[in-house]
């Protein structure tokens, strides 16, 4: 699965002073890292048209494109990079710099051409003649970054140029969201210099990825926008699946499959459409990845086809400009990072338009464990950006995810204009979005029971500080502390008791969260509300907290025993 488990460190991350983002004295390490792949020197700064080549092929398309690096050079047609085995502590130092800086393998990207070469992930659906329409709108692509490693980058744009038709590219638009790092000011221009349909423009404060995402948009011209991160590889035939869609219906928002290239060799791995993934989320507002669900599969009849998606991860996608206008773009208050990928979804889908993914079109993208960079201060951004979207756009629903914060919204500030807009728009209500768009979703209100979990002896709570995106992990007894989050559960009406998509299961040893399957066996468990007890079903144990206090345990079934006895919160059987 795409490893994006970046949240937890992500608010980890913040509570930094802004001032704190700006590192002197990096200077010398950083111009030591901008290196350059040899087999790349001859066209950097430069533009070579195809046709000056004389390849009659490259004749009316990617004129930029240079002549592919030789077959042999590190990381070409996406293999994986190793490190050499003898390295100098000189070598090491820049690795582990490399690491520190981007939170991936920098070093190994330097080795790599920005031209270097991909796989060809598409099914022959994809390449069937007429498979597009001919006349496709032109769209702008805009970068935003802050602080990308060079190597990164230039590849990002590369890949743009190199595997998209000239005339359907207006122009890239790089938006530099306050980066401090040396190569990202004057070097950056001149590299781009030779490229007129570049255009770099710079955010005088840190703004964060949606703000500097608007900034980009609002020196957009093209009918099409299309959104990339600063770390993304285009592969073939990308664009033109997507574009195809926008022509097709301007409320269609497309994202296309987003390979995974790997963080510490740079190796594209790539899926076929059989593997292809749609974006959820869950009652943390958090983004997660699902299968394509049954119903959506029996819409098609070849795996290829466009998917209907609940949400969009986020950083790749294409709109009609027009319609992204329309729907009021992003809220302008959210700060950093995060949240706006639900906005874009939620809305998109509530006002009129769908939201797919689009199998015939691959973009790899660095998926990163933590994030490198600094954040806001004092607040907790994500959380803020979480409740503007909750408040407005979830109607009642808002308050299971309040519930996963403790009731605390904080300061989120003034969602009036926000509210209008939806009001303005006449979208439709979330209801009607969960039901319709995303019925998978399991709904806390439909629960027996929704919130803590309390053993009655000790005070105790279940408490599991698994990630959504681990689904696995160990559930011991912590403190209550009424905050929601790990000590957040739902008993489900079919006996579960749930996390998300994750539920407490025993299989004779630990009792852990695991998957949840629906077929009861492991992760059925009843709760008797006379005696307190939480038995479960194919061991015909009852839940409890150890002697010690330090270990759930399944004990053998005892009315007396305080420790095998719990408070649900919100217990309702009704
Ligand atoms: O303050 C900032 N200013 C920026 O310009 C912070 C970030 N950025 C840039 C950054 O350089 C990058 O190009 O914004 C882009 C996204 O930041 P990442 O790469 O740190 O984010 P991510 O890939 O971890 O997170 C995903 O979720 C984000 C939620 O706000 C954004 O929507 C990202 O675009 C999104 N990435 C993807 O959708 C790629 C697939 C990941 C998944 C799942
Ligand atoms: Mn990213």
């Amino acid at each position: 699965e795409a490893n994006n488990n970046n949240n937890g460190d992500l608010m980890a991350g913040g509570g930094l002073d802004d001032n704190a983002d700006i590192n002197e004295g990096d200077e010398s390490i950083l111009n030591n890292v901008i290196v350059q792949h040899p087999n790349d020197r001859v066209y950097h700064g430069k533009l070579i048209a195809g046709a000056e080549r004389g390849n009659p092929n490259d004749e009316g398309k990617n004129v930029l494109a240079p002549p592919s690096p030789p077959k042999d050079s590190p990381g070409e047609m996406g293999k994986p990079v190793t490190l050499p085995a003898n390295m100098t502590e000189e070598m090491k130092k820049a690795v582990d710099d490399g690491w520190q800086k981007n939170a991936f393998n920098q070093y190994a990207s330097d080795m790599i051409s920005v031209h270097r070469t991909l796989p060809d992930p598409r099914d022959a659906w994809c390449k069937e003649p007429g498979r597009y329409q001919k006349d496709l709108p032109a769209t702008d692509v805009i970068i935003c970054f802050h602080n990308e490693a060079w190597s990164v980058l230039l590849r990002t744009v590369h890949s743009v140029f190199d595997r998209s038709p000239e005339h359907l590219i207006g122009h890239v638009i790089l938006v530099d969201d306050y980066s401090d790092m040396p190569h990202t000011k004057k070097q950056l221009e001149d590299y781009f210099a030779a490229y007129p349909k570049v255009k770099i423009l710079r955010a005088p404060k840190r703004e964060g990825l949606i703000r500097a995402r608007l900034l980009g948009a609002r020196h957009a011209t093209s009918p099409v926008l299309t959104y990339l991160d600063s770390h993304c590889e285009c592969t073939e035939g990308w664009l033109e699946p997507l574009l195809d869609r926008i022509a097709r219906n301007s409320t269609t928002v497309v994202c296309p499959v987003i390979d995974v290239i790997d963080d510490t060799t740079l190796e594209y791995h790539y899926r076929d459409s059989g593997g292809v993934n749609v974006g959820g989320f869950d009652w943390n507002l958090q983004f997660n990845w699902h299968g394509v669900p049954e119903r959506e599969r029996k819409r098609h009849k070849n795996s290829a086809e466009p998917v209907y998606s609940p949400t969009m991860a986020g950083g790749l996608f294409s709109i009609d400009r027009k319609f992204f206008e329309l729907l009021g773009t992003y809220d302008p208050d959210f700060d950093i990072w995060g949240g706006e990928n639900l906005e874009l979804s939620f809305k998109t889908w509530m006002c009129g338009g769908t939201l797919e993914i689009v199998p015939c079109s691959h973009v790899g993208h660095i998926f990163r464990k933590r994030s490198p960079y600094k954040w806001r201060s004092g607040v907790n951004v994500l959380k803020k950006n979480s409740v503007r979207l909750a408040e407005v756009w979830l109607d009642d629903y808002a308050k299971y995810y309040y519930q996963r914060i403790g009731n605390d919204k904080g300061d989120y500030g003034d969602v009036t204009a926000r509210k209008e807009l939806r009001q303005r728009l006449g979208c439709k209500s979330f209801k009607w979005y969960l039901d319709n768009v995303y019925p998978e979703l399991f709904i806390p209100g439909e629960s027996v029971a929704y919130g803590e979990i309390a053993n009655i002896e000790t005070d105790m709570c279940l408490d599991s500080a698994a990630k959504p995106d681990d689904m696995q992990g160990a559930v011991d007894p912590y403190k209550c502390h009424g905050l929601g989050g790990n000590q957040y559960w739902m008993l489900s009406k079919a006996g579960e008791i749930r996390r998300d998509e994750a539920c407490l299961d025993y299989a004779g040893h630990d009792v852990i969260l695991y998957p949840c399957h629906g077929s009861k066996g492991n992760q059925f468990w009843t709760f008797n509300n006379e005696t307190k007890q939480i038995r479960h079903g194919s061991s015909d144990k009852c839940l409890a907290i150890n002697e010690k206090r330090d270990k759930i345990v399944m004990e053998e079934c005892n009315g007396g025993q305080l420790r095998q006895q719990w408070r649900l919160e919100n217990y309702d059987p009704s």
